[in-house]
């Protein structure tokens, strides 16, 4: 999983990369790293591993991955070539999903590049460059796919009408992920063309400490909701110094604030929720648990497939039981014994929380 971290100048994407990717690095196991400056890498905290850990023997345990990537703050006109221009957008052409950070924080030491705060009008400052690089994209796509429509093929005319409705719903100035949602198969073109506002947008409404009032969140989960978005309130600041910390310490801290979860599992949480994904585990003889996450509503064999592609080819059947079962009776050998390890064929719908072993014709 890939995620861009975008917004304005200043806005705080860098100190919530910050306090998102040093959060991972306490997790001792896991071997995780800045891969440069700009692109971090997290693991996905998730409480089953320790049960699975705890149940199973294992050598290791390796939770799902979150690649962050740091962008430079945007500017106006930067489908134009302004500031970093291109180059920032096509960094976020290959990512699942963008958090949008969206400042909201007093603070007369930190410049806004708008001389106020309004953070409507800052979204959609940043969703105008999105907006206008996209309708570059899609005029050049048009231009290919109005040739291929003279070929008979019924595919090249569909491909056109979709391309179609979706210059018109830009040029309305709205995201080409609201005719994404719509159907599978139009999220797939419109993903595959690198199209930025086919995204998912998580906007992280970056808070003062200790805001006086909602006013400035409501409306951006106002707008969020409009569009296809899901809205997270955080401190960006606080959670960056809250990394620093040791456990005891953060704990504390974090106690004193009343901040019940870490910032990580906050705002995993809400990409999960805003991407649809669950996870499944798998457990391999003695040698490692793995945590795969995936669309909800995903089949047995292409789950499987999610591990490796000669598994959905092959696929006979699965072996599941949920997370859940280990803790009532001990083991892998107990829930078997107790006879709760179902078997499940090529029509079943892997839930989240399950824990899978895949039977296939090599
Ligand atoms: N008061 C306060 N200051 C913050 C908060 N988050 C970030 N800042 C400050 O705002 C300034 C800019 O933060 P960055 O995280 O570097 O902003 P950025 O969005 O990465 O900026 P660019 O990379 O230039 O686009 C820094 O001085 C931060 O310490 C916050 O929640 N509260
Ligand atoms: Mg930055």
């Amino acid at each position: 999983m890939k995620t861009g971290i975008i917004g304005l100048p200043n806005a705080g994407k860098s100190t919530l990369f910050n306090a998102l990717t040093r959060a991972g690095v306490s997790a001792e196991q896991y071997p995780f790293c800045t891969i440069d400056p700009n692109v971090g890498v997290v693991p996905v905290p998730d409480s089953r591993l320790d049960i699975l850990r705890a149940h199973v023997e294992t050598g290791a345990v390796y939770p799902a991955i979150l690649q962050l990537v740091d962008i430079a703050g945007l500017v106006r006109d930067a489908h134009k070539g302004e500031g970093l221009g291109n180059k920032f957008l096509s960094h976020i052409r290959e990512v699942d999903a963008l958090f949008h950070v969206v400042r909201c924080f007093e603070d007369e030491q930190v410049a806004h590049v708008d001389g106020s705060m309004d953070p409507v009008r800052d979204i959609e400052t940043v969703e105008t460059e999105l907006l206008c690089a996209d309708l570059q994209l899609i005029e050049g796509a048009l231009e290919k796919a109005r040739r291929a429509a003279r070929l008979p093929e019924q595919e090249a005319r569909t491909r056109l009408s979709l391309l179609e409705r979706c210059h018109a719903l830009l040029a309305d100035g709205r995201p080409a992920r609201l005719l994404a949602e719509s159907d599978p198969e139009h999220a797939h073109t419109l993903r595959h063309l690198g199209l930025l506002t086919a995204r998912r947008m998580l906007y992280i409404a970056n808070m003062d400490e200790a805001p006086s009032d909602s006013a400035r969140f409501d409306a951006i989960r106002a707008f969020a909701e409009s569009n296809g978005g899901v809205a997270l309130p955080l401190c960006a600041r606080l959670e960056a110094e809250l990394a620093e910390l040791d456990e005891a310490d953060r704990t504390e801290m974090m106690a004193s604030l009343d901040l019940k979860e870490p910032v990580l599992d906050r705002v995993i949480q809400a990409m999960f929720d805003l991407l649809g994904l669950i996870t499944f585990f798998t457990t391999t003889g003695g040698k490692e648990i793995r945590a795969w996450p995936m669309a909800a509503g995903t089949r047995a064999p292409q789950a499987a497939g999610i591990i490796h592609t000669d598994f959905e080819k092959g696929f006979i059947r699965a072996e599941v039981y949920p997370v859940s079962a280990l803790e009532q009776y001990g083991s892998e050998s107990a829930v078997r014994a107790a006879g709760k390890l179902r078997i499940e064929g090529k029509n079943y719908v892997v839930q989240d929380g399950d824990v899978c072993h895949f039977l296939f014709n090599p």
